[in-house]
């Protein structure tokens, strides 16, 4: 029987288990990724597995989510994960040097590899015909230190792409047509992987649009072939050499399928509140807006940031709104420069802001009181962009700079001159002495481990070593500390942006905002009652990979988290912290309620659970492997490998 993309890559791949669906594998990783804010913690996790040097081909230590250094916390981080890539042997890619998402996919990705990057938006390297999957900073460190990656074989979900793209209509109205379609749970526990003529019409960033926003369905990654449209940017990138082609076999089969005409598509925005909430322009146009932000990993290459320039060539933006461009790389950044577009886009009335995260977490261009901010990015649940009463809609460049123009939410397809500008700039992108313009000074390489032992590591106060994880009771006792609803966020749970961003690497602090702008007495309440549970509703945790939406909690003494059902990566977060994930209706249970759990059975995948206020039992699944209840056990991931290791 014929093999798909995924399947291929998979099984070249399998180091422990069984390629059966539903069964745990422990995968081989050839890559992994850290940035800053999920990386400080990573690293302080490599360090306490206690492997010499990184053992996996590649690792890059990123910095771009705090690169604008708020505070001088930040900075100490930077120096902190310079050296340790220096220690342990991993490439530095330093402050502005560009989103690690945009930056990976230009310099490291290999088509037939697989990535293990300790940010949700990894799978944006999987446009080059590669597995890179978004987990928490422990997975990453212990993948770091040769170690499997351990997950249940997703299914395969194929998308399947026919026509192509109108003008003013992008690859980002092609993912949120996707959650438009299966909304924000119904990639968890599938890879996405696209086929169909469609693909050959889509440039790599347009493919990695699609797989970065891929994330938001939930599904492990999302997947494209690797073919001539991949070599070719490959070689364009100085990289012929690392091309291979991947196909799917013509007979493979799938768990599930959708069909999208690109020819029948049209611009689409999710509307604030989640990156589902999707509706066609011709719906929504004419709305009001304050801002526009364009770039982010989701759309920070030269295909868009370029297209930008070129419809706001010899125009100006609204002057009522701001409009703000942050371009994903050093590299996009260059070529605008090199091509004169820049200009363009200063004289239009754009302000240009270095590569990297800043505005999409809410590192500055924060959002008035009840401001509605046009945004290119890829999520937008309230408190995301650093304010709960900012409004934030997600669209493709092209429907940004239509509404940019206009001065509210406006139909790209009415830009005088669209057609022309998106040939131009697809001319300029497959053009060699456009593209080959790479500069790699900011990304220092390793040094030879002999010259390594010499690296002393630079450590600030502000970064604080875990505290040891220990074995649990099997009963725990405690308060429901607080109840929510569904699809609750790990912004919910732990605000990003200059609130909290310089805390990374100190949990004690950070804690203090777990929940914060639900509700600012969380963290006081749980530290006064001595720790104890967390009931949430369906796809608890959804979004970021970060740790600290799992360790902050654990900070804390939560012992478990009751909810009806978990996002994929914060649930093995959990596990990692030690936390147990229990799914039970929690419906009935309150905030206020004490509680009992019992994980004595916890083999079985059953527990039992006390409600000692209102005098009733409930039996909860925990659907853990082997491998996970042990780490339960042990108290979280890092004392599980400490017992493997002796
Ligand atoms: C995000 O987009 O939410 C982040 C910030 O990049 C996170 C990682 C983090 O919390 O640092 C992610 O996507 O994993
Ligand atoms: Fe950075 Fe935003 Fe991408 Fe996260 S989603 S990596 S914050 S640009």
């Amino acid at each position: 029987m014929g093999l798909s993309v995924t399947e291929k890559i998979l099984s070249t791949h399998i180091g422990d288990g069984k390629l059966e669906k539903g069964e745990t594998i422990g995968l081989k990783i050839d890559q992994c990724l850290t940035q800053d804010s999920t990386g400080t913690m990573a690293w302080l996790e490599f360090e306490a597995i206690g492997v010499p040097q990184v053992k996996c081909e590649v690792a890059v230590s990123y910095v771009d989510h705090t690169s604008l250094s708020f505070k001088g916390e930040s900075s100490d981080d930077h120096l902190f994960l310079y050296t340790m890539a220096r220690k342990y042997g991993a490439y530095y890619s330093k402050a502005g040097n560009g989103v690690c998402h945009q930056v990976h996919y230009e310099r490291f990705a290999k088509p037939g590899k697989t990535l293990l990057g300790s940010d949700s938006h990894t799978p944006t390297s999987s446009s080059l015909g590669m597995l890179a999957i978004g987990a928490g900073g422990a997975d990453v460190a212990v993948a770091m230190g040769g170690g499997y990656f351990y997950m249940k074989v997703p299914k395969v979900m194929r998308i399947w792409l026919e026509g192509e793209l109108q003008p003013g209509v992008a690859a980002k109205d092609v993912i949120l047509e996707v959650l438009r379609r299966i909304g924000v749970k119904g990639g968890v526990g599938y890879i996405l992987e696209y086929a169909g003529p469609g693909v050959a019409s889509l440039t790599i960033p347009q493919r990695a649009t699609i797989t970065n926003m891929g994330a938001e369905t939930g599904a492990t990654t999302s997947v494209f072939p690797s073919d001539e449209i991949t070599r070719e940017f490959l070689r364009l990138q100085g990289r012929e050499r690392d091309w291979m082609e991947l196909k799917a076999d013509p007979d493979a089969t799938y768990d599930d399928e959708l069909v999208i005409n690109l020819s029948e598509l049209e611009p689409m925005v999710a509307m604030p509140g989640s990156p589902d909430n999707v509706k066609p322009i011709s719906e929504v146009k004419g709305h009001e807006i304050n801002q526009v932000y364009m770039g982010s990993c989701t759309n920070g290459s030269f295909q868009d940031m370029g297209l930008a320039a070129l419809l706001l060539r010899g125009r100006e933006v609204a002057k009522d709104i701001e409009v703000i461009m942050s371009p994903g790389s050093r590299q996009v950044e260059e070529l605008l420069l090199a091509k004169g577009l820049t200009y363009n886009l200063v004289k239009a009335g754009v302000r240009m802001v270095e590569p990297g995260c800043h505005g999409c977490i809410g590192m500055g261009y924060v959002p008035g009181y009840g401001h509605y901010s046009v945004r290119t990015v890829n999520r937008n649940w309230f408190g995301r962009g650093g304010s709960k009463h900012a409004r934030l809609m997600l669209t493709s460049v092209e429907t940004a700079v239509a509404s940019a123009l206009a001065g509210h939410l406006a139909d790209p397809r009415e830009i005088p001159g669209i057609a022309e500008a998106v040939k131009e700039i697809r001319e300029l992108v497959t053009s060699t002495n456009v593209m080959s313009i790479t500069d790699d000074s900011m990304i220092i390489p390793p040094v030879p481990p002999a010259d390594a032992q010499r690296v002393e590591i630079k450590r600030s106060p502000n970064i604080v070593p875990l505290r040891k994880q220990v074995p649990p009771e099997n009963t725990m006792g405690g308060e429901v500390l607080i109840k929510v609803g569904d699809n609750i966020s790990t912004d919910d749970i732990l605000p990003a942006g200059s609130l909290t961003q310089h805390l990374r690497s100190n949990l004690p602090e950070i804690s203090r905002f777990t929940f914060y702008y639900i509700d600012t007495e969380f963290a006081k309440r749980a530290e006064e009652k001595g720790g104890g549970f967390i009931a949430g509703g369906e796809n608890y945790g959804q979004g970021s990979s970060r740790e600290h939406a799992a360790f902050a909690p654990w900070q804390l003494g939560v012992k478990a988290v009751f909810a009806k059902s978990f996002a994929r990566i914060h649930r093995a977060n959990l596990v990692n912290a030690g936390i147990v994930p229990v799914m039970v209706d929690t419906d009935p249970m309150e905030q206020g309620d004490e509680m009992e759990l019992d994980i004595s059975t916890l083999d079985s995948g059953k527990v039992r659970i006390v409600n000692k206020t209102r005098g009733t039992e409930y039996e909860g699944t925990t659907d853990l492997s082997e491998r996970e209840v042990a780490i339960i056990r042990a108290g979280g991931l890092l004392a599980y490998t400490k017992q493997l290791h002796g």
